[in-house]
Order: C-alpha cells, then sequence, then structure tokens
C-alpha cells in the first residue's frame, strides 16, 4: 500500500479523463495520459504522489489556458 494520497496509474488514467474529457480528444487524452504520467512520477514509482500531483495540476492549467489562447 503506498501512501495515502498516492495515485496509482489506474486510478490516475480514470482521474485525469474525467477531467480532461471535455478539453481533448480520445487520441489526445491517451497521448496526454501516457505523457504525462511519464513526466509526472518523478521517482518512477509508478504512482503519483501529492508533490507530483501539484506539478501535474500546473501542466493541466497551462494546457487549459492553451486551449483557451490565453
Ligand atoms: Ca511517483
Amino acid at each position: 500500500m503506498g501512501k495515502m494520497g498516492d495515485l496509482h496509474q489506474a486510478a490516475f488514467h480514470s482521474l485525469l479523463r474525467s477531467e480532461l474529457c471535455h478539453l481533448l480528444t480520445d487520441t489526445e487524452q491517451q497521448e496526454t495520459v501516457r505523457m504525462v504520467f511519464i513526466n509526472y512520477d518523478a521517482d518512477r514509482n509508478q504512482k503519483i504522489s501529492f508533490d507530483e500531483y501539484v506539478n501535474l495540476i500546473a501542466y493541466i492549467l497551462r494546457k487549459l489556458c492553451v486551449k483557451h489562447g490565453n
């Protein structure tokens, strides 16, 4: 068992998909989930810890800004 708050890859996928479903196409979602997990699982333990999650949220916010042209 990981620390509380850690997200395993499957949970992370479903979370990210629910967050991004109105922003991205299916293909973009799949690419984003894979790329994000590789980039933001900094210690490569196959889980997203809180610190890693904060970085991820920053990424999603940037993505949102790009999408909305800001
Ligand atoms: Ca990790």
